[in-house]
């Protein structure tokens, strides 16, 4: 049986069935958002992106309240690096390189400490975490056939960065015929100019890419009232 929700976004409503969307939690680790990680040897300043924590963990919370697929992604590579592209490694002039040994453990490496999602957003028994080794979530995991295999046709969209493994996955799945809903507080950028870009880019033209909510939306929609107006 089908259940339709609906609710304001950008550039139109978004409609959506809660049994065939999944929530997805891109790479909230501890290797983007906490120092002495991947983000940090980059020269970002990590904390930009803790925001972004409070209102995902709300929409976990009722996302999975609702009985949703919810999925989580972690960027990351093996301890041997054989899943990791030279050019990946080699890629500009941080303080520590990828698998370089670190104060949370060896930098984005599958295993270690700061490769792991932070504990306010630690994915419960059930969930699906997907392990992927480049910025989109679709590339080189199968989470496509996953997502085919379980009927799930929306995704509403969270996590970091949010004009790279944001975008990235958002272009990928849209690509591959899935309707997204990006939820605007729920993703970050150690770049504000770029964030509020990129989620222009993805409402613009019609929404080219898909759709663009903030939180509260979402969450009167799933709770079924009107939204509260923005305080
Ligand atoms: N550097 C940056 O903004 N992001 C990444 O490297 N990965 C993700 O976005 N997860």
């Amino acid at each position: 049986m089908t259940a339709l929700l609906k609710l304001d976004a950008d550039p139109s409503p978004f409609t959506f069935d809660p049994a065939t969307t999944a929530l997805l939690v891109i790479d909230m680790q501890r290797d983007f958002v906490e120092p002495g990680g991947f983000g940090e040897t980059l020269g970002n300043d990590v904390t930009l992106l803790r925001a972004v924590i409070p209102p995902l963990r709300a929409v976990l919370d009722a996302t999975r309240a609702a009985g949703m697929t919810v999925i989580h992604t972690r960027e990351g590579h093996l301890p041997d690096l054989s899943d990791l592209p030279p050019a990946k490694l080699r890629r500009g002039t941080p303080s520590l390189r990828i698998g370089d040994p670190g104060p949370k453990g060896r930098i984005l490496i599958r295993g270690e400490y700061g490769h792991d999602i932070v504990d306010e957003l630690a994915p419960i028994a059930g969930e699906l975490v997907v392990d992927k080794p480049g910025k989109g979530s679709f590339y080189a995991t199968g989470l496509d056939e996953v997502l085919r295999s379980t009927g799930v046709t929306s995704l509403v969209v969270t996590g970091v960065t949010t004009e790279v493994c944001v975008h990235t996955t958002v272009r990928e799945a849209n690509d591959r015929g899935y309707e997204c809903l990006v939820l605007a507080d729920c993703v970050g950028s150690y770049f504000p100019q770029f964030h509020q870009a990129g989620l222009a880019m993805i409402a613009a033209q019609g929404g080219i890419f898909g759709w663009v909510a903030p939180s509260r939306a979402f969450l009167a929609a799933l709770a079924g009232r009107p939204a509260l107006p923005q305080t």
